[in-house]
C-alpha cells in the first residue's frame, strides 16, 4: 500500500516548494514537487530530487555522541543521559561564569519557524550570547531597511506585467529555479531580460543582454546609470517628493563622468545607456541578486539599485520594483519578548570574535543547523576557536567537519521528519511541515528544546501544535495551511503601489555617499567567487565532491590541460583545485563551489578571510583576492600574463 503526503521544503532556499511524498512499507520511495503548488508547478531542483540520498545515508547520526574531550573517540548515549549531562554542564558553567559564556549559534540548515524555540529557550535560561550580523544576507538587508523602512517584494507573479526585468547578480536557474517559469512567461508576453554577472551561466544564457562588469564594479555602473537618467530629464515627475534624498543623489550620480565611471565597472558606456533606456521605458524590475551584495561595498550596490527603481518612479508601479528580499517571517510572529543577549558575536568574524571574546570568555558553544567551519570565512580560525571550548555541542543530521569539533552530537530529524512551519523568501507562499516518516533515533529540534528546557528549568509548553496556531497570523487558520499552501495575505500584490514606501515619513532614503572600489592586490589578482552550485544545498550536498574542488578559470590565466591540478593560493592559505576552462569568464575572476568539504581540502572557506560588508555585518566572502599556481609554474598575472618556470 502506498500513501502521499504533502509536505514543505525546509531548505534555505528563496523557493519553498511544496513537496508530495510517497511512502511504501514505512519507507518513503519517491519525492516530487507539489503539481497544486502556484510556484513549484511539480518540479523540484537537481539537490532535492534527489534528497532521499541524504535521507536514507548510511552515515545518517542515529544516537547522541559524547566524548570527553576531542582526543577521545565519540560513545553513544542515549538521549535521557545525553540531555541530563549537557544540562549539568550549562548549568554550572551559568552559575560559575554567567550566561554570557554560553553561545548559541544557529544557522539556516533549516528554515523552519519553529526553531526559534531553541532560541526561546536559551534566551529565557540566560539570556546567552548569541550571533549579530548575516553571512547570508547582512548588506542587503540592511540596503533595503535604510532605503524603504522595510524588506518585502511585490507579487512575484507581477514579472508578468514588467517590460524590462534585470537580473542583477542572480543566478536564478541554481539559486531559485522556480523564479524561471515565471521569467520565461514575462518574456512570452513581451518582457526582456537583462543578466548583469561577472560569470556565464543558464540565466546570463536565457537573457536578451548580458553585461559583465568588473566584480564591485556594480557600483559605479548604477551611478552612471543614474546620471545619464538624471542628465536626460528622465527621472520621474514624482522623484522629489517620493525620495527625501534626491539633492544628496544627484550631487554623488554627477561627482564624475559616466566614461569615467562605466571605466571603473569595467564595461562600454553603452551598458549604461542600454540599462539606463530599460529602466525610462518601464515598468522594469530589478532582481536584485546576493552575488554582488558579499562584497565591502555590497550595500552600497544594493542601495544605488534601490535608488534606481525609485527615482525612475518603477519601484511604484506593478511590474516595477526592486526586487532582494520576500519577508518569509512576515505572516509569523514569535509570539514572546525575549530579553535581549547580553554580548553578540558578529557572524562573518565568528572565530576570531570566539577567541577574542572575555569578561567571560565563551565556555560553551551550542550550534543549531550550522556548519560555522565550512560556511564562515576562514575555517581554520573557526576551528581553532571551537576546539579551544570546553564544551561545544552540535545539532545536526550528518557529521560536518563542524561536528569534528563537538563533544557531544545531537542527531536531528530531517525535513522529511521534522514538523514546523515555513514561508518562502522568493515569493509570498507559506507552507505547513508534517512528518512524513517518524525519525529513526534522531529527534527534531524543537523536541531538544523542550527537552533541554525542562532540565534548565526554563517554562515551555510542549505541544507543537499550539506553537504552530501561536506563531502563524490570525489571518491564516492553521487548518488552512495544513491543506495546502497559502499565499501570504499580509503583502499586497503591488508592494509600495500608494507611493510610499515604510520609512516613518513614507519617503525612500537615497544613497548619497559611494564608497571606493577596493583595489586589487597585486599578488592576488584573480577574484575568488565561491558560489552556490547545483549539487549541493550551502554545504549540504547530495554526494560529496570527489577529489580537488573544480574551479573554472578564463584559458589565458591557466595555461595548463582542461582538468589539470592546480594550486589556488590567497593571503591565508591554498587549496588544490581541478581547472576547468572557461571562455565565457571574465580574466580576473576563477569560481569554485560553495560548501565544500574542509577536511576533504574543498573548502573555499580555507582561503577566504573573515571581513565584514560596508554596512549590516555581513560576510564579504567574494572579496578575497587569489592567484593561481600552475605545474611548473611560479606566478600567473591576469593582465600582462606573465610565466616563469622554475
Ligand atoms: N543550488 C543551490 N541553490 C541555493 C543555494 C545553494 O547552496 N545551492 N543557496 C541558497 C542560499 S543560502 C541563498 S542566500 C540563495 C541566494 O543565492 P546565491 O546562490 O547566494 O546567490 P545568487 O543571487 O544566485 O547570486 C549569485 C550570482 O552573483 C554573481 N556575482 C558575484 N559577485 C558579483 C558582482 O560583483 N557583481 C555581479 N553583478 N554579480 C556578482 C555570481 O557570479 C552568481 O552568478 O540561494 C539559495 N539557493
Ligand atoms: N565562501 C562562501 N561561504 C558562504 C557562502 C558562499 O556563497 N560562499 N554562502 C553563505 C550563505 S548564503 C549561507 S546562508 C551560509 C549557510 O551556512 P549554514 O547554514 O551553516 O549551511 P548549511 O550547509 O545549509 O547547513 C548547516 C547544517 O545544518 C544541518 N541541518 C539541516 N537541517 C537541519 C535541521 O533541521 N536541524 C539541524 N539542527 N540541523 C540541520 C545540515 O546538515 C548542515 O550540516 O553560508 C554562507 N557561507
Ligand atoms: S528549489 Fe529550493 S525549495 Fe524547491 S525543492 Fe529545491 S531547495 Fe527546496
Ligand atoms: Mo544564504
Amino acid at each position: 500500500m502506498s500513501t502521499t503526503h504533502r509536505t514543505t521544503c525546509t531548505r534555505d532556499c528563496p523557493d519553498a516548494c511544496g513537496l508530495l511524498a510517497t511512502v511504501e512499507e514505512g519507507r518513503i520511495t519517491r519525492l516530487q514537487g507539489d503539481p497544486e503548488h502556484p510556484v513549484t508547478r511539480g518540479f523540484l531542483c537537481w539537490r532535492t530530487g534527489k534528497y532521499l540520498q541524504t535521507q536514507y545515508a548510511p552515515e545518517r547520526l542515529r544516537t547522541p555522541l559524547w566524548r570527553p574531550t576531542l582526543e577521545r573517540a565519540f560513545t553513544p548515549l542515549s538521549w535521557e543521559d545525553a540531555l541530563d549531562l549537557v544540562a549539568e554542564k550549562l548549568l554550572r558553567i551559568k552559575a560559575e561564569s554567567g550566561p554570557a559564556a554560553i553561545f548559541h549559534y544557529r544557522s539556516g540548515g533549516s528554515l523552519g519557524m519553529l526553531k526559534a524555540l531553541v532560541d526561546h529557550t536559551f534566551a529565557n535560561f540566560g539570556p546567552v550570547t548569541t550571533k549579530r550580523g548575516d553571512i547570508c544576507s547582512g548588506a542587503g538587508d540592511e540596503a533595503q531597511l535604510l532605503d524603504f523602512g522595510d524588506q518585502d517584494s511585490s507579487d512575484l507573479f507581477t514579472l508578468r506585467d514588467a517590460k524590462h526585468i534585470l537580473i542583477w547578480g542572480k543566478n536564478v536557474h541554481t539559486s531559485s529555479p522556480h523564479t524561471v517559469p515565471v521569467l520565461k512567461e514575462a518574456r512570452a508576453r513581451g518582457a526582456r531580460l537583462v543578466a548583469i554577472d561577472p560569470v556565464p551561466n543558464r540565466t546570463t544564457a536565457m537573457a536578451d543582454a548580458w553585461h559583465q562588469p568588473r566584480p564591485g564594479g556594480d557600483l559605479a555602473l548604477a551611478l552612471a546609470v543614474g546620471r545619464l537618467l538624471a542628465d536626460s530629464g528622465r527621472l520621474a515627475p514624482e522623484a522629489a517628493s517620493r525620495c527625501a534624498d534626491l539633492d544628496g543623489w544627484l550631487r554623488l550620480v554627477r561627482a564624475r563622468s559616466v566614461a569615467d565611471r562605466c571605466a571603473e565597472a569595467d564595461v562600454p558606456v553603452s551598458v549604461a545607456e542600454d540599462l539606463a533606456d530599460r529602466l525610462a521605458d518601464g515598468p522594469t524590475t530589478i532582481l536584485v541578486g546576493w552575488g554582488m551584495m558579499r562584497r565591502t561595498n555590497g550595500g552600497a550596490i544594493v542601495r544605488a539599485l534601490d535608488a534606481l527603481a525609485a527615482v525612475t518612479g518603477n519601484l511604484f508601479r506593478k511590474g516595477g520594483g526592486s526586487s532582494f528580499y520576500f519577508k518569509r517571517r512576515r505572516a509569523f510572529a514569535t509570539p514572546w519578548v525575549d530579553a535581549p543577549p547580553p554580548r553578540t558575536i558578529c557572524e562573518p568574524t565568528f572565530g576570531a570574535d570566539v577567541l577574542a571574546a572575555n569578561d567571560p570568555p565563551i565556555r560553551a558553544v551550542w550550534i543549531t543547523a550550522g556548519n560555522p567551519v565550512v560556511m564562515l570565512p576562514e575555517s581554520e580560525t573557526t576551528i581553532r576557536a571551537l576546539r579551544s571550548r570546553e564544551l561545544v555541542v552540535v545539532a545536526d543530521i550528518l557529521p560536518t567537519d563542524t561536528t569534528d569539533c563537538a563533544h557531544l552530537v545531537l542527531p536531528v530529524a530531517t525535513m522529511l521528519e521534522d514538523d514546523d512551519m515555513v514561508g518562502a523568501y522568493g515569493n509570498h507562499w507559506l507552507g505547513n511541515v508534517s512528518p512524513v516518516v517518524p525519525p529513526d533515533g534522531a529527534w527534531t529540534d524543537v523536541q531538544i528544546a523542550f527537552a533541554l528546557a525542562r532540565r534548565l528549568g526554563v517554562p515551555l509548553d510542549e505541544d507543537v501544535r499550539m506553537w504552530k496556531r501561536r506563531f502563524l497570523t490570525p489571518k491564516v487558520p492553521l487548518e488552512a495551511l495544513e491543506a495546502g499552501a497559502v499565499r501570504s495575505p499580509l503583502t499586497p500584490e503591488v508592494l509600495y503601489g500608494d507611493g510610499k514606501v515604510a520609512t516613518p515619513d513614507g519617503r525612500v532614503r537615497l544613497l548619497t555617499e559611494a564608497p571606493a572600489l577596493s583595489a586589487a592586490d597585486p599578488a592576488f589578482p584573480l577574484s575568488l567567487f565561491s558560489i552556490s552550485t547545483d549539487f549541493s544545498q550551502s554545504s549540504q550536498w547530495v554526494e560529496p565532491m570527489e577529489g580537488p574542488a573544480p574551479l573554472r578559470v578564463h584559458p589565458s590565466v591557466a595555461p595548463a590541460p582542461d582538468g589539470a591540478l592546480a594550486t589556488v593560493r590567497s593571503a591565508i592559505g591554498a587549496l588544490t583545485v581541478r581547472l576547468k576552462h572557461d571562455a565565457g569568464l571574465r580574466p580576473d575572476v576563477v569560481v569554485m563551489p560553495k560548501g565544500g568539504g574542509f577536511a576533504r581540502g574543498q573548502c573555499a572557506n580555507a582561503i577566504t578571510r573573515a571581513r565584514v560588508t560596508d554596512i549590516g555585518e555581513g560576510g564579504a566572502l567574494y572579496e578575497e583576492g587569489v592567484r593561481l599556481e600552475l605545474p611548473d609554474v611560479v606566478s600567473v598575472a591576469t593582465e600582462n600574463v606573465h610565466v616563469a618556470t622554475t
